[in-house]
């Protein structure tokens, strides 16, 4: 038997002393004859602000969530949140929030919507799938997705009969890395990442910009090893927060760190400062790789990245005499320009040569527990055609990959794609080539967005389904590899607000309308999350009071001197020389290429975050928007005065393809090189719904007309577009 929501708060509240403790305080105020006031109510849940997943606490009075903290004892949070943390609120009370189901009666993507009933705005969406279904097949329907929302939307479309999905997580963030590291190492590094930041004597930032990417236990560690003194070196082709912190921070030329990458392992080979007897046990391909590298002098290095062949010998010799407790950050936006893999596999090379993985101060072990896997439902997947990237992109993997669905959309090959779901993920703002996403919608029978703000992928909608904010909702659980393995629990908090709703129930709906039943065998979701608990055997109701449960006893974060470890590549050993890249037709050893540069007059466009905004997601939120309402267009003070510009007045980039952008400040600083222009991503949204955020601030992705395909894996450089500056606002 399930209990009910409101049994559930009570029994939620995150100690049992204070849920109790409020009946006498309101019966005594009660007496007084004044205005009950009920004490506050801790309900532990998870942080969705974005994908570090941290354990957060509500503070809830009468209903309403007044505060968000970190839980103490999750390991993503450690008692903080990062201001987008704190945020939530702002997210949860934002009043340009979706309310109801929308449905638009004009053309596509012009936004005209009526407010429309839960049962019509499914039985629409259902109705044009079956009518897909029938005329094309099961496999046209596709999602586009992000975030835990993409569990039940995945489900779905598999129940369906689709195989494509795609997560801009993979194509336009870190799958150069996660491939990468799965070819040398046979695992990837893990989300968050297993990096032992707090015990490292040396951490190289190679973009990478902790503080400004403000991944919580991260930047925490990375605080706590720079309070140690541990040397940092930072490549970035601008002074970012964490250059702040480093001992050498070398302003590269954008596109050419695999040549100091390379000239590192050059230098640490030759000068016999790699890791001699964890190289013979551990790896493979080291003589390969040593013969490979030998081209790679400091001396050439120094011409293609601008950092003397000195400082590049310097640097070296740092990261040989510090071995093994050297992190070689390695990174997480990844998708830069078309040799992602290759730079990534550099940097798995040289953490391997510095016996550096599964030692103090490098990368930690993944934790030694496994749960058997519970799926949604016990009904198998009906068999259908392969998905649109399969064979083409060999190192692929499940995630998809997300321009090949817009690729198959606009050309109808291999097959047709009719419907979009998208669900939480901006697609004008993620993907580049905003052209070919608004053209390729004009092919569609449908574009579903289910979202939680009208942010501008939701304007182009046909149908836009309100999903209720992660403070209102039950989630799958989160499984935690950090030092050791726990799980982490979403709950509601409050009530879902206007007429949203969460995205099981949604699927859930949908499906049921699609005659998938048999797909969502449980009621609710928490009677789904009971039963999983109960098959792991967790003790739930102790899980919904504390929000996470560690088992200490899967940490195993080193590899023990001596110890006869297994890698899981098919060798068993760190693969230095890929044989799995090879057989493939790629390098088996990294080898450099070179990337076109902007002529004069023209600047690369280079993009990060700020500590305060998540993407696109948070720029209407009414907290976040107060730390920071637009962002500005970063340009070298000699630039700025060649070119007769003052600080903080507005301007307009132009691409190489003609293409403008809104108007945005400008920030003269001595902090980027002269060949850059850098853009915090995700403003300038276009949506008029968005009362803060319409307008404000340039939009990086408008002007990413161009990017540059890694054929190893399907991802998507994004930094190989060229701009330049007009006054003409
Ligand atoms: N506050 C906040 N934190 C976030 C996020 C967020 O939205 N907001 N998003 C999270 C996500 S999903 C991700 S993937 C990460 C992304 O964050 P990271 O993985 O740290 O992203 P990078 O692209 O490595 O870092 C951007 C930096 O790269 C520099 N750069 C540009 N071109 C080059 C180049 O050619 N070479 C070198 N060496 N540097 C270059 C830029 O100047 C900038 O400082 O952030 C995560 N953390
Ligand atoms: N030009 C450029 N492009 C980039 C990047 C860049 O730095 N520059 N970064 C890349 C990276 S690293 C990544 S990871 C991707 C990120 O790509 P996205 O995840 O698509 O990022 P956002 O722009 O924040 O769009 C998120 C959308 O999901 C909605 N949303 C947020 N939470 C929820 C939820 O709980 N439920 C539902 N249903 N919807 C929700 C938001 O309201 C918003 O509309 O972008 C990539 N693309
Ligand atoms: S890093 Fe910040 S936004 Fe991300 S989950 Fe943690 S507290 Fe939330
Ligand atoms: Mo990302």
């Amino acid at each position: 038997m399930s209990i009910t929501r409101r049994d559930f708060l009570k029994i939620s509240a995150v100690t049992g002393g204070v849920a109790a403790a409020s009946i006498p305080v309101v019966k005594s105020v009660l007496a007084l004859g004044k205005k009950p006031v009920s004490l506050p109510q801790y309900v532990p849940t998870t942080c969705e602000m974005c994908f570090w997943r941290c354990g957060a606490i509500a503070k809830v009075v009468d209903g309403k969530v007044v505060k968000l903290d970190g839980n103490p004892i999750h390991p993503n949070s450690r008692g903080k949140l990062c201001a987008r943390g704190h945020g939530g609120i702002g997210l949860l009370y934002d009043p340009d929030r979706l309310k109801t189901p929308l449905i638009n009666t004009g053309a596509r993507g012009e936004a005209k919507f009526k407010k429309a009933s839960w049962d019509e705005a499914l039985g629409l969406v259902a109705d044009k799938m079956q009518k897909i279904k029938e005329k094309y097949g099961t496999e046209s329907v596709a999602l586009l997705t992000h975030g835990t929302v993409s569990t039940y939307f995945i489900h779905l479309l598999q129940a369906f009969g689709s195989p494509n999905f795609a997560f801009p997580s993979f194509a336009l963030c870190r799958g150069a890395r996660d491939v990468a590291f799965e070819v040398t190492f046979g695992e990837n590094v893990g989300n968050p990442e297993r990096l032992d930041l707090q015990n490292s004597k040396v951490i190289v930032l190679i973009g990478s910009h902790l503080c400004e990417n403000a991944h919580n236990s991260q930047c925490q560690e990375f605080a706590e090893a720079v309070g140690k003194g541990a040397t940092v070196i930072v490549l970035d082709p601008r002074f970012s927060t964490a250059a702040g912190k480093a001992k050498y921070w070398l302003p590269i030329k954008p596109a050419t760190d695999l040549a100091i990458l390379l000239a590192w392992i050059n230098v640490i080979i030759s000068e016999g400062l790699y890791d001699k007897e964890y190289v013979t046990k551990y790896t493979n391909g080291f003589t390969e790789v040593a013969q490979a590298v030998r081209e790679y002098t400091p001396e050439w290095a120094e011409k293609e990245t601008d950092i003397s062949a000195r400082i590049i010998v310097e640097t070296a010799r740092v990261l040989g005499k510090n071995k093994p407790h050297v992190l070689i950050h390695p990174g997480r936006h990844t998708a830069w320009y078309s040799d992602n893999v290759q730079r990534q596999r550099a940097v798995a090379i040289l953490t391997a040569i510095l016996g550096s993985y599964g030692r103090t101060g490098g990368i930690y072990l993944n934790p030694k527990k496994k749960l058997e896997p519970v799926f949604l439902s016990e009904k198998d997947y009906p068999d259908n055609k392969p998905a649109l990237n399969k064979g083409k992109y060999p190192f692929a993997g499940e995630e998809g990959v997300t321009h090949e669905i817009v690729r198959a959309t606009l050309t109808g090959e291999p097959y047709p794609i009719k419907a979009w779901f998208t669900t939480g993920t901006n697609i004008m703002k993620a993907m580049p080539n905003q052209r070919d996403t608004l053209n390729a919608i004009q092919k569609l029978d449908l574009l579903v967005a289910v979202d939680m703000m009208p942010y501008d992928g939701v304007m182009l909608a046909d149908v836009v389904l309100p999903e209720c904010t992660y403070l209102e909702r039950h989630d799958d659980f989160f499984t935690v590899k950090e030092r050791s393995f726990g799980i982490s629990i979403r709950q509601p908090v409050v009530q879902p607000m206007y007429d949203s709703k969460p995205g099981w129930w949604i699927a859930k709906e949908l499906g049921k309308r699609l005659g998938l039943e048999e797909y969502f065998p449980w009621n609710t979701f928490e009677d789904f999350l009971k039963t999983k608990a109960e098959i792991w055997g967790i003790d739930y109701l102790e899980l919904s009071k504390k929000g996470y449960i560690d088992f200490p006893e899967s940490a195993k974060p080193y590899i023990s001197a001596g110890e006869e470890y297994k890698f899981k590549t098919p060798s068993g050993k760190i693969e230095l020389y890929s044989k799995e890249l090879k057989e493939h037709g790629f390098d088996p050893v990294p080898k450099y290429t070179k990337h076109d540069q902007p002529s004069e007059g023209w600047f690369r466009l280079i993009y990060g975050r700020a500590p305060v905004h998540t993407f696109s997601r948070t720029t209407n939120n009414p907290s976040l928007w107060e730390l920071m309402e637009e962002n500005v267009a970063w340009v070298n003070a000699k630039i700025a005065k060649k070119m007769g510009l003052k600080n903080g007045e507005y301007i307009v980039l132009v691409n190489q393809d003609g293409v403008k952008s809104n108007k945005v400040r400008i920030k003269v600083t001595e902090r980027i090189r002269q060949d850059c222009i850098y853009l915090v991503h995700g403003f300038g949204s276009t949506s008029k719904l968005l009362k803060k955020a319409y307008l404000r601030g340039a939009d990086d992705q408008q002007l990413i007309t161009r990017y540059a395909i890694d054929l190893i894996a399907g991802t998507v450089g994004m930094r190989v577009n060229f701009v330049k500056i007009t006054k003409e606002v």
